[in-house]
């Protein structure tokens, strides 16, 4: 991993003066102001410095292909689990896990500053330190039902890659950094390199689509000022068109329903000169072809015509061996990245490392609540490592 830090008036100056040096995949660790030096500090604001990691090639996470895909049934640890910790062991350790966490900053901070040989002299500490810290994310892993081949597989590339005695704060800055860096860059909607973007919502039903649809295409209205149309080819159910309609007249912005992939075609031309397309469509049950022939259909009915995107809309709230049989389902019709839905209504993040490594895509968007516009952001690998590693939400 390489770690570098760069500066810019804004976050955006920083990471395109970061990109430029280190490529584009990067994954952002830490973004805070600082002051500038001398006379100018007067007249300019405040610098954006942002630290940045980048995985080489040997540390890279290869996802299951298809053709060796497992079964959805986790598969057995590849170690032997460690030992679970005393309950009253436990919370004292976990208190003090939350605390450096929230002081993760500082943390990072430090690491960066430290030249090496003082790394090295730290290495003095008990020895027990670093085993009780593995021990301890673990378990706090495993309580935010991380799957336990995932909690192996990182405390095993800790064991590793550490010092015997690394110090705590040092190998919890590592963990931390490592686990940003499975998540990933997320990746937002982006605009078409030439004309509009289409942008398909898929997923089981009841997940949230239509509600994360409004949610986006009011940010991309209001803050963005876009041309956005919405288009809804989810026709097994009135009132889920009627759903989405009513969004699109309260962001007065154009609204079609749409039942065959040639309405979809006809509506591209009838949307020319838009920037987006979001396109909502039904849920399906994983058991039927036919839906699932449909689905494809509708998904493949702009390849040539329009660039596209394919966010596979998933909840929070799922089980796991739910989640792995509907991203199998999936995956066989289209290319996707992930949205989470629901986080509001789970306090265990696991889901969303495990999807993540399982699939190998990228997670974009989360959402945390019923509000339209609000309750949505960018996903964010900063804040969902720290919540895995035990810190507050
Ligand atoms: N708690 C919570 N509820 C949500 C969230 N997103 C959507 N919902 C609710 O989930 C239900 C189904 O949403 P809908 O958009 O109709 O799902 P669809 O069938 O996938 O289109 C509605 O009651 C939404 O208000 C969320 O982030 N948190
Ligand atoms: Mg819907």
């Amino acid at each position: 991993m390489i770690i570098k830090k760069f500066q810019g008036k804004n976050e955006l100056e920083a990471i395109e003066a970061a990109k430029k040096e280190m490529g584009n995949n990067i994954v952002t660790m830490n973004v805070r102001s600082v002051k500038r030096k001398g006379i100018l500090r007067f007249f300019l604001s405040d610098l954006i410095e942002v630290t940045v990691a980048l995985e080489e090639e040997r540390e890279k996470y290869t996802p299951i292909r298809k053709e060796e895909k497992r079964e959805p049934v986790p598969a057995a640890p590849v170690r032997m689990p460690l030992p679970r910790i005393q309950e009253e062991e436990r919370r004292g350790d976990s208190t003090l896990l939350e605390k450096k966490l929230d002081n993760l900053h500082s943390l990072l901070e430090q690491q960066l500053q430290k030249p090496e040989e003082e790394k090295e002299e730290e290495e003095e500490e008990p020895p027990s330190e670093f085993e009780k810290l593995m021990k301890l994310l673990y378990n706090t892993m495993l309580d935010n039902e991380v799957d336990e081949k995932y909690a192996n597989q990182i405390i095993d590339e800790m064991e590793k890659s550490a010092k015997p005695n690394m110090p705590f704060d040092y190998a919890l800055t590592n963990v931390y950094q490592k686990m940003v860096l499975k998540f990933g860059k997320p990746e937002e909607i982006s605009p078409a390199d030439n004309g509009t973007k289409v942008i398909f919502f898929i997923g089981p039903t009841g997940v949230g689509k239509t509600t994360t649809i409004a949610k986006l295409a009011s940010s991309f209205i209001v803050d963005e000022k876009k041309k956005v149309a919405l288009i809804t080819a989810d026709t097994y159910r009135i009132a889920a068109a009627e759903q989405l309609r009513t969004y699109a007249g309260i962001l007065e912005v154009p609204f079609r329903v749409v039942y065959s992939p040639e309405e979809i075609r006809q509506a591209l031309g009838a949307f020319a000169g838009f920037d987006y397309i979001f396109i909502d469509t039904s849920g399906h049950s994983y058991q039927n072809e036919e839906q699932k022939q449909n689905m494809s259909q509708i998904v493949h009915s702009v390849d040539g015509k329009a660039e596209k995107e394919v966010y596979l809309v998933l909840s929070a709230t799922t089980k796991y061996r739910d989640l792995l049989r509907i991203v199998d389902t999936y995956s066989e019709i289209i290319e996707y990245k992930l949205i989470f839905t629901k986080l509001d209504e789970t306090s265990s993040l696991g889901n969303l490392l495990n999807l993540k490594l399982y699939t190998g895509t990228s997670l974009s968007y989360i959402t945390c609540g019923q509000n339209v516009p609000d309750d949505f952001r960018v996903f964010s690998p900063q804040d969902a490592v720290k919540q895995l590693l035990g810190g507050k939400n």
